[in-house]
């Protein structure tokens, strides 16, 4: 039985992904940190099915920021495969906390790399790092692919840049199976509540059935590249089954607007909306003329990222990856879900809390 250790595994990709390789007959270990809340939400149904059908999954308590918890769980595990999914992935809130975010994003990958060597698993232990397409930035091509220069435009995105190149130069140095997914963005309905496509099914639904007011956003004409996180940690995993350890682009080729993916979801929930205005006096109106969607100038960043649009040719034609599930079927899918969501918010409104709609995310 093969061994996966997977750093992240409560976030969304790290469910996803300790599903997929559960159902693929491997030993399946996560690292968590400490919260003084559970936070095990997304993978909550695996967990009981680690008591009930003895699952093969493992939690173990450790911290991208702290080298001895990570020297520790790998000493202890010994795994085939590492994949390193955990980071400070909100570019808004790296702004915030610039420090931390680089601790935890750039050198938090270092010291997976380290112990990889410091303990001896070169030959053993194949190391996935969750790269991302916010290091195109500013773009100096269209569409982006492996071979277009960076140019990232946040603490987040610098310190992922660190971590691509360290996990480079660590498979150029140490021969360590060593391969950097270039992922564009990818979403689901257990997305964070905090990310723009989220933010905008939950929001919506809520606003629908009378919970919630208005959906406050930033820039609208930021254009990214959405796909399906389901399809996309299946080509993490493929990454790690190849001969040879390569980089590659993972993106479905198709662009939208925040604002067209406002529309999808509104049309999603039967809401017809009509946009009035331009830039931060951008609004969306309801049938009814209610106002419904609000620009908020505190959700603009201090160096935005305008437009996205991969090139995953390399992934089609040498590991014969293809997205299956569309932008449409993923808005129908968070829309549903969140629909859900807010029906049981609906009861209990009273009790209900409004989320993040003040901070800066
Ligand atoms: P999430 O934010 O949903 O999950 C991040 C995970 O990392 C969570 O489990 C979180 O734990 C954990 N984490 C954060 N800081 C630490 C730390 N210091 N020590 C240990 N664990 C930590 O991200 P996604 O699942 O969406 O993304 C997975 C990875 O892929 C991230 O590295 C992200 O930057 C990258 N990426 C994501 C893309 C996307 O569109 N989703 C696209 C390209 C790259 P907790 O639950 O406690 O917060
Ligand atoms: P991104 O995702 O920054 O691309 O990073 P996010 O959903 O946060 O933003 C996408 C675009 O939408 C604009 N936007 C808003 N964003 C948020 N969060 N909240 C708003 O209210 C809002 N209004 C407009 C943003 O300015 C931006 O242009 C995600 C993360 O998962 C990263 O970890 C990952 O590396 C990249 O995707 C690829």
């Amino acid at each position: 039985m093969k061994k996966a250790l997977i750093t992240g595994v409560t976030g969304q990709d790290g469910a996803y992904l300790a599903e997929f390789l559960l159902n693929r007959g491997y030993e399946v270990h996560g690292i968590k940190r400490r919260t003084s809340l559970f936070n095990t939400a997304r993978i909550d149904h695996l967990l009981q099915d680690v008591h009930t059908n003895d699952l093969p999954f493992y939690l173990h308590h450790g911290d991208m920021t702290d080298s001895t918890s990570l020297l520790h769980i790998i000493q202890k595990v010994q795994p085939d495969e590492i994949y390193n999914l955990a980071a400070q992935s909100h570019v808004a809130v790296s702004f915030e906390e610039p420090e931390y975010t680089a601790n935890s994003d750039a050198l938090g990958a270092l010291r997976l790399l380290e112990a990889i060597r410091i303990l001896g698993l070169t030959e053993k232990t194949r190391f996935y790092q969750a790269s991302t397409s916010e290091l195109y930035g500013l773009v100096q091509e269209v569409p982006q692919r492996e071979t277009t220069p960076f140019y990232p435009r946040s603490p987040y995105a610098v310190a992922k840049l660190y971590a691509y190149w360290i996990t480079v130069n660590y498979r150029e140095a140490y021969g360590i199976y060593a391969c950097n997914g270039i992922l564009f963005n990818h979403e689901s309905p257990i997305r964070g509540e905090t990310f723009v496509t989220r933010k905008i099914t939950r929001a919506l639904a809520r606003i629908k059935l009378g919970v919630q007011d208005c959906l406050y956003l930033g820039n609208l004409n930021a254009k990214r590249d959405w796909g399906h996180a389901k399809d996309y940690v299946e080509m993490q995993w493929l990454m790690l089954q190849q001969a040879a350890p390569e980089d590659y682009v993972i993106a479905t080729g198709n662009q939208y607007s925040v604002r067209d993916f406002v529309s999808a979801a509104a049309a999603d929930l039967g809401m017809s909306l009509r946009w009035e205005g331009n830039g931060v006096n951008e609004k969306g109106f309801d049938a009814s003329g209610k106002r419904i969607v609000e620009v908020d100038p505190r959700y603009f960043r201090p160096t935005e990222v305008e437009t996205l649009l991969g090139d995953a040719s390399k992934a089609k034609e040498k590991l014969g990856w293809e997205p299956k599930i569309s932008f449409q079927e993923l808005v129908a899918e968070m829309v549903r879900e969140d629909l859900l969501s807010a029906e049981r918010e609906q009861f209990g409104a009273k009790f209900a809390s409004h989320g993040s709609d003040n901070i800066t995310s």
